[in-house]
């Protein structure tokens, strides 16, 4: 039987469950370097943490690792239901969250370091969390796709339907829609989901295939916010924070178009109508996006893990349909 202690908290209503012990031993070299020992030897463990039975598939896990670079407190990968996010806004912000509840890191600036790059992250003294994010670019504007229209099939109406938006990069690619006819309501959810899936897998097959995050615009409800989304993840769950690294990838697009200044700050509310605030700074061509945001734990828990348990490794692993023994 394998104990595995998980602490668990929610940005924004967004889970985070960070592995503090008995995970696996990811070798040395850099967080980008276990991240492949991660993927290739330990993806069930992965899967163990996040999928049902013991989780769900809006669970974001953060495995804490050894930073290669000297100057970072921690090392961190992310994942979620089907695989490995290159950074996480929202789980940042729970991670340090939950190292101050641990008693490991106190108010200040903590250096982590992610397999895409260094973050930084400032615990302030209100207990908020403020994320200096990888730089951040739009790698293309105003691309438009042909997304499958599911009323299309009965013959009377156009099979596609074309939706224009832009790919920008903020730690993980999204595809970032402002035009659309979809109302950002939590009632919509499923159609929101099935409409920004059929959008993802429209802007991988027709020339991005790198994007695995999709994301809807729409005007706001709090009079804090300039603008609302909804996100899509990789895995079909949509991210019940204002997501830390699409955010990151709106402010790219913003600075581009010109619409937002250095410094000025911009107010995303989630689709359940939490709030991040984030600001950039520029760096060449591309921005240093800083995400402010608040995380409380909800759990501390041990996972047990017993290898008889034909779910052991999460319901839908090729090893939970193993014949009982
Ligand atoms: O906050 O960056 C984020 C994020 C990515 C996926 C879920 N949350």
């Amino acid at each position: 039987m394998k104990r595995i202690k998980v602490i668990d908290s929610h940005t924004g209503g967004e889970p985070t469950r960070v592995v503090v012990g008995g995970g696996p031993d990811l070798g040395g070299g850099t967080v980008a370097e276990q991240l492949k020992v991660f993927r290739a030897q330990h993806d069930r463990f992965r899967s163990a943490v996040v999928n049902e039975p013991r989780g769900s598939d809006v669970l974001v896990g953060a495995m804490l690792g050894k930073p290669s670079d000297p100057t970072c407190a921690a090392g961190v990968i992310f994942f979620n239901n089907v695989g490995f996010l290159g950074m996480c806004g929202h789980g940042t912000i729970g991670l340090v969250v939950t190292l101050a509840h641990l008693g490991k890191v106190t108010p200040g600036e903590h250096r982590i370091e992610t397999p895409v790059g260094v973050v930084s992250a400032v615990l302030n003294q209100d207990g908020s969390v403020s994320v200096n994010n990888v730089p951040s670019y739009r790698k293309a504007k105003g691309v438009t796709v042909e997304v499958l229209n599911p009323d299309g099939a009965l013959g009377q109406k156009q099979p596609t339907l074309p939706v224009t938006g832009d790919v920008a990069w903020g730690g993980n690619w999204f595809f970032l829609v402002e035009r659309h006819d979809q109302s950002l309501e939590l009632s919509n959810i499923e159609k929101l989901t099935d409409f920004t899936w059929r959008i993802r897998q429209a802007v991988n097959e027709q020339g991005y295939p790198e994007v695995d995050h999709v994301e809807l615009f729409g005007p706001p409800v709090s009079s804090w916010a300039q603008s609302r989304n909804f996100v899509l993840c990789p895995g079909k769950a949509y991210d019940r924070s204002p997501c830390g690294t699409g955010t990151s990838a709106k402010l790219a697009c913003l600075a581009a178009e010109g619409k937002l200044a250095e410094g000025q700050a911009w107010v995303q509310e989630s689709i359940i109508g939490s709030l991040f605030t984030a600001r950039y700074r520029r760096d060449g061509d591309k921005i240093i996006p800083t995400i402010i945001g608040t995380a409380f734990v909800n759990a501390e828990t041990t996972l047990l893990m017993d290898e008889n348990d034909p779910f052991c490794w999460g319901i839908g692993t090729s090893d939970s349909n193993a014949p009982s023994r």
